[in-house]
């Protein structure tokens, strides 16, 4: 059976098809399938939603090749921050409006903070914006928590829910395979430790996002990898929301020399993971790697969703993304629109926000 012959029929890829649709050139072809897999899933609908970040410390013990320099700083380094509790929910009320439902926490793993911190940071801003959603905390940041209270995962994770935990996002990822992993991210968890961590997560009730960072020395095959894993995964918890590949930025990195990722490339992850991906409801073209203009047309691709309206990314705009650091939600509406598709406003946890869609 050819691979469009099993799209069709709703069979699962195989490994070595996954490489296949990523050596195809012939790139609406490919997007057309995708764009099957796409409409069957979710129709017309296209997701965002109303959210902003909070970067709480660019601190960061880890000597992740991505990030240092670019963005995250060493303990004792020129250009380090961390936000006091009373600056990050100053922050946050600056940044709050009725329409927004979510704050995307996320932060370096910085040595001088206790645990406390964190549970007074998600109580704090749950105690202010009951109805906002908290997605914070990669799967890092979990296992690193696990290591500073020399406490169980399951603890850990307890504890931040009972704080105002609401779902995690899913950075930290980037690329699982061992061979390539260690040279773009440092002494950062293993690629079989964040899933572990994501697993304990999923099983405890709460829900995840995953990326997978790619344009720097992976291979395509460690690529296809990391989705094969992500899907095991999920069959066995059900606990992703969302995929979301994000282009390498190489720009203030140790990686400057390295080309950014082009427009075919780009495409094509998004739709060999829609087509790899047949257990994740949603694919996310992330406006801000891709540009507006660019995560518009993976609408046609196989992505349904593209992120929040964002003000203030730090972590990827400090590598020198050129994208605005915002939009309006009638900026993203149009873009959707201009897509052919139709724009719903989405929570987190993907329910409709006020109108239904039309
Ligand atoms: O984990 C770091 C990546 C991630 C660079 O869950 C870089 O909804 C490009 O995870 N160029 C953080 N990428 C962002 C992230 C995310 C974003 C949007 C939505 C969600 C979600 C999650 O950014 C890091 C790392 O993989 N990153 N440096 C760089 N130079």
């Amino acid at each position: 059976m050819s691979i469009a012959e099993k799209v069709h029929c709703g069979e699962r890829l195989s490994f070595e098809e996954g490489v296949e649709l990523y050596r195809m050139n012939d790139i609406v072809a490919l997007g057309r399938l995708a764009n099957h897999v796409r409409e069957q899933l979710n129709g017309n609908f296209t997701y965002y939603n109303v959210n902003r970040h909070i970067n709480y410390t660019n601190v960061c013990v880890i000597d992740c090749q991505l990030c240092q320099g670019a963005y995250a700083r060493k303990p004792g380094e020129d250009g380090g921050y961390t936000m006091q509790l009373e600056q990050v929910f100053r922050f946050a009320e600056k940044e709050y409006s009725d329409s927004l439902t979510e704050f995307h926490i996320v932060g370096g793993l910085n040595p001088e903070l206790p645990f406390t911190y964190y549970l007074d940071l998600l109580r704090g801003l749950k105690s202010r914006f009951p109805s906002v959603h908290l997605k914070a905390f990669t799967m890092v940041e979990l296992d690193f928590f696990a290591k500073i209270t020399r406490k169980p995962l399951e603890w850990v994770i307890n504890q931040l829910r009972d704080a105002g935990l609401g779902s995690c996002p899913g950075g930290g990822a980037e690329i699982f395979a061992e061979r390539a992993r260690p040279l773009i991210a440092g002494h950062k968890i293993s690629g079989t430790r964040w899933l572990d961590v994501a697993r304990t997560v999923h099983r405890m009730g709460i829900r995840s996002n995953a990326t997978m960072l790619y344009g720097h020395i992976e291979t395509l095959e460690e690529r296809v990898d990391h989705m094969i894993r992500l899907r095991d995964l999920q069959d066995e918890t059900g606990g992703f929301n969302c995929f979301i590949p994000l282009a390498f930025h190489p720009e203030h990195t140790v990686y400057a020399h390295l080309p950014v990722t082009t427009g075919m490339d780009d495409l094509k992850t998004i739709a060999v993971s829609r087509l790899m991906l047949d257990n994740f409801p949603h694919i996310k073209a992330y406006w801000v790697t891709l540009t507006p203009a660019l995560a518009q047309i993976a609408l046609r691709f196989g992505a349904d969703d593209l992120d929040g309206t964002i003000i203030e990314e730090r972590i990827i705009h400090g590598a020198g993304t050129p994208t605005t650091p915002g939009l309006t939600r009638s900026q993203m509406e149009k873009l959707i629109r201009d897509a052919g598709r139709i724009p719903v406003e989405r929570d987190t946890l993907y329910e409709f926000q006020g109108r239904t869609p039309q």
